[in-house]
């Protein structure tokens, strides 16, 4: 097992990172940046070491900078937590050519999912449900009779999305076939100007979907386990906002169908350790594959709740080339129902704006069924240079109504004073009928958002 793991993240994830190598009696080693010298991580990790100044580019990203802390700390693993270099398949390549163990997969199974059209195509091969369009990127071929293309082949409404996007990035809508063209070209300059790689593909729009996610572990002696579904359906822009699982609206031998495609999926590739498998779930109860995210997400405490396992020791585990600690029958056991609240620094009033600043007074929610993932502390001051997460409240219940309960009751509980949070719109989400019956779809924030306008409206 390994002795020493430096953990390249910042924040609540890496708080969460260090708790479980004290548990595991593994020392850690935290990395921060200039601006996080007060950071909670940095106070809870066995040792510390400055990588740079604020700006992630020169610290977090720098995978010199990180590979040098490692080395004179003598750490032998390198966790990379989530975002930053943590899919990033140079940086995995650069760990293990440096003599240490990178804890997530392997860097040549990034590269086979990263690209939209690469995991779609692995999806394809394993028999897993994808979305009608293009059969691969749009070539020169297909654009010469585009429009017919399109409705012969696909039908109206499509979206376009660029290969290199992800998270809503480089997609766009289209329901005229007269604007495919424009919008088709449009899209090739927006994907080279943000990714440097134009290509496109042409998908089915599919009409008020659902969000729900596959959670994989794998270790190297060929166990391939899928856990329970997340649906990640409440999100605004493409952030994630409240995450829960079961889903709602997934039946049982639905979830059994996703399970199953999930790991299909990640045999055809011989993925490790752990990763998330996304799908689109549509009215008709139908799913299709989206794309796979190559790392230990932030709504995977949601997991671990309503499972009562540990997805970071399991990586640590399957990294260090033991066996998972459970198989696919434990991991198939859903013990609750768990929500996940993302509380961050803006202010929900005000368009969501960022809201850094000092957090003056901190007042936490605690008793049962209650867990709170944070690296605040009254006084501390949130920089403004990364994201805004603040906090993880997971709430789990015996069953939906009781875990909704819960979350209202621990959301009153917390308190951050000195700065606006997103705290006083979850409890909005949680009273609203279409979240408390389950029946909601992508547009639920956008659909408040408009009630709130008419309401307002209404009382001039
Ligand atoms: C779609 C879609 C409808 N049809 N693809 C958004 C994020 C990216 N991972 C995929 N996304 C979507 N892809 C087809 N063919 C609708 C969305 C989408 C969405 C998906 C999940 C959660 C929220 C969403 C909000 C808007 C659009």
């Amino acid at each position: 097992m390994f002795k020493k793991i430096l953990i390249a993240n910042r924040s609540e994830i890496a708080v969460r990172v260090i708790r479980a190598c004290r548990e595991l009696g593994i020392k850690s080693v935290a990395v921060y940046s200039e601006a996080d010298r007060e950071s909670l991580h940095v106070r809870l990790a066995d040792e510390a070491v400055c990588i740079g100044p604020a700006p992630s580019k020169l610290s977090y990203l720098s995978i010199e900078a990180i590979l040098a802390a490692a080395r004179v700390t003598g750490a032998d693993a390198v966790h990379p937590g989530y975002g930053f270099l943590s899919e990033n398949p140079a940086f995995a390549d650069a760990v293990e050519a440096a003599g240490m163990t990178f804890i997530g997969p392997k860097g040549a199974a990034m590269r086979q999912l990263g690209l939209k059209s690469a995991g779609k195509a692995v999806a394809r091969a394993a028999g897993v449900p994808v979305v009608p369009g293009t059969p691969g990127l749009v070539d020169e071929a297909y654009m010469k009779n585009l429009k017919q293309n399109v409705i012969d082949q696909i039908g109206f409404p499509v979206m376009i999305k660029a290969t290199a996007g992800g998270g809503g990035k480089g997609m766009r809508l289209v329901r005229d076939p007269e604007q495919i063209e424009a919008q088709l070209r449009q899209a090739q300059a927006e994907a080279q100007a943000a990714f440097n790689d134009s290509a496109v593909l042409i998908e089915k729009f599919v009409e008020g979907p659902r969000h729900v996610e596959i959670q994989l572990a794998c270790d190297q002696r060929g166990h391939y386990v899928a856990l329970p579904e997340r649906d990640c359906t409440v999100q605004r822009r493409h952030q994630k906002l409240i995450e829960e699982s079961p889903s709602p609206v997934v039946p049982p031998q639905t979830r059994r169908a996703m399970q199953e495609a999930a790991v299909r999926l990640a045999q055809k590739v011989g993925y490790t350790n752990v990763g998330t498998v996304e799908f689109l779930f549509d009215k008709h109860g139908k799913f299709y594959f989206l794309e796979v995210n190559t790392r230990l997400q932030v709504e995977h405490p949601v997991t671990e709740s309503v499972t009562g396992l540990d997805l970071v020791v399991a990586m640590i585990m399957a990294a260090a080339g033991e066996e998972l600690p459970f198989d696919q029958a434990r991991a198939s056991e859903i013990r609750c129902h768990a929500i996940e609240h993302r509380i961050n620094a803006e202010d929900p009033f005000r368009g969501f704006a960022p809201c850094p600043g000092k957090v003056r007074t901190l007042e936490l929610p605690g008793g049962a069924g209650v867990r709170l993932d944070t690296h605040l502390y009254a006084g501390y001051t949130v920089p403004s240079y990364y994201d805004s997460l603040l906090a993880k409240l997971i709430t789990f219940a015996p069953d939906r109504a009781a875990c909704i309960a819960r979350s209202l009751r621990a959301l009153g509980e917390l308190k951050i004073g000195g700065i606006q949070t997103t705290a006083p719109f979850h409890e909005k989400v949680l009273r609203h009928p279409d979240f408390r019956d389950g029946t909601f779809d992508t547009g639920l924030v956008e659909k408040m958002q408009a009630e709130d306008a008419a309401k307002k409206g209404a009382a001039v």
